[in-house]
């Protein structure tokens, strides 16, 4: 019966294989809204695979990787924004991610997308009208301000898109300094574990190390890399080209120094290479006797720093402050958006909707003849049904499904 469950035996000729639940679901009140079964085992690898087999055997076949969620996208039960919702769902691994993927799930999204597109129409049919009537004055007024308030929409909606992508891919924050100051000292410090070699010898770590952690619920990408200097080790040189790619592709770059030894021109030749990147400099060894003043680094030329804090990896002293700092920072300075006020949080979406700014700003260049104008309007509208997947073509559908997990 539809929506009940029933109890019994599945067995195969040699006998019982399991107790389990099976669940019947009719179209179009399934999650693929056509007709479905659902078999629930004891979760025993071994009897999931007999299970498995027996299926198989009588004419079924595995699922793909997101082809439950691509059926239901085919079959209307969901747009596409919510179904790749759903793949970010089952990976969401902080409760900022978590509760992004279910605001878009819910169909929150959808719906802002929605109305910045019928108001686009609008928007077309008023274009429309004046190629048909050639009645400009009043129309061609209605149209500058309408556009505007649709542009503003957008780019609120794409300026607050970084901030959702960063809570659901995670702050990347590479800690950088010269060999020895204690970087390697500094990721397990954070960690609270030993996961990165530890040694006297300048220039030990050779590769990036990268590992996530929450700091208040903010997913983070902490990086350790290799110490800068000068070498003629060619493991060495990699490591230190790695470190660099590190540092120029992160959020934000922890410089960490030997607070012990005075500030030398290694250090110095190394913050001229990041401070123009968001950062914070973190004076390592504060167990032992600080060689130089906090005013020694902060007249250094180009001085910029977000924060200056005194650590110890050994003691623990100011690692927690350091985290909570390194949050702020990004928080404080970029703006980032508490979940709510985030609409689109995908880097396909962001990319979706400035290309339908660039066209509508296209639109509203004065002077632009009138069928060009519909002509870019259109193009707005096809590249926001794109998103929600009103126009989605085999190869957006397969980019997207291709990343699920099987069997969902
Ligand atoms: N006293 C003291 N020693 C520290 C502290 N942090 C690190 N060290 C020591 O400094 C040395 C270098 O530490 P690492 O963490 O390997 O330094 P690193 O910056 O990763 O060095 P490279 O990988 O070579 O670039 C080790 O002997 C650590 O024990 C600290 O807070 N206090
Ligand atoms: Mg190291």
């Amino acid at each position: 019966m539809p929506g009940k469950a029933a109890h019994g035996i599945i067995s195969d000729s040699g006998g019982a294989i399991d107790e389990v639940m099976v669940t019947f679901f009719r179209g179009p009140r399934s999650y693929t809204a056509e007709d479905m079964a659902e078999i629930s085992c004891h979760g025993n690898p071994y009897i999931l695979s007999r299970v498995m087999e027996l299926l198989l055997e009588k004419g079924a076949r595995p699922a793909g990787p997101g082809e439950f969620t691509m059926r239901a996208f085919l079959n209307g039960r969901l747009d596409l924004s919510q179904a790749e919702a759903v793949a970010d769902l089952i990976s969401a691994r902080n409760p900022a991610a978590l509760s992004l993927s279910l605001r878009q799930l819910s169909g929150a999204e959808k719906e802002a997308i929605v109305s910045l597109r019928s108001s686009l129409m609008t928007l077309l049919a008023m274009i429309e009208a004046e190629i048909d009537f050639e009645h400009e004055g009043s129309a061609r007024a209605g149209f500058v301000s309408r556009a505007g308030l649709i542009a503003a929409g957008l780019e609120e909606m794409i300026k607050n898109a970084d901030s959702g992508i960063l809570l659901k891919e995670g702050i990347r924050a590479a800690i950088t300094g010269t060999p020895n100051a204690g970087k390697s000292s500094l990721l397990n410090a954070i960690l609270g574990r030993e996961r990165a070699i530890v040694t006297h010898i300048p220039g030990t770590t050779r590769d990036t190390i990268e590992e996530h952690i929450s700091v208040d619920g903010v997913r983070f990408k902490f990086i350790d890399t290799a110490g800068i200097r000068e070498s003629s080790d060619p493991i060495e040189i990699e490591g230190i080209k790695r470190a660099k790619q590190a540092v120029s592709s992160a959020h934000i770059a922890i410089f960490t120094i030997d607070g012990s030894r005075p500030v030398s021109p290694e250090d110095l030749s190394l913050y001229r290479d990041i401070n123009s990147m968001k950062h914070l400099i973190a004076i390592n060894k504060s167990d032992l006797p600080c060689a130089f003043s906090d005013d020694t680094l902060r007249s250094l030329p180009g001085f910029n720093a977000a924060a200056v804090l005194h650590i110890s990896c050994k003691t623990g002293e100011g690692i927690n402050t350091l985290t909570k700092t390194v949050k702020d920072i990004i928080i404080g300075t970029g703006g980032l958006k508490p979940s709510g006020d985030i609409i689109i949080s995908s880097l396909r979406h962001k990319q979706r909707a400035e290309a339908a700014l660039m066209e509508l700003n296209a639109a509203r260049t004065p002077l632009l003849s009138v069928e060009l104008k519909a002509e870019h309007v259109r193009a707005a509208i096809r590249e926001l049904g794109s998103i929600i997947g009103a126009v989605a073509d085999d190869e957006i559908l397969t980019e997207i499904f291709k990343n699920f997990c099987v069997g969902k």
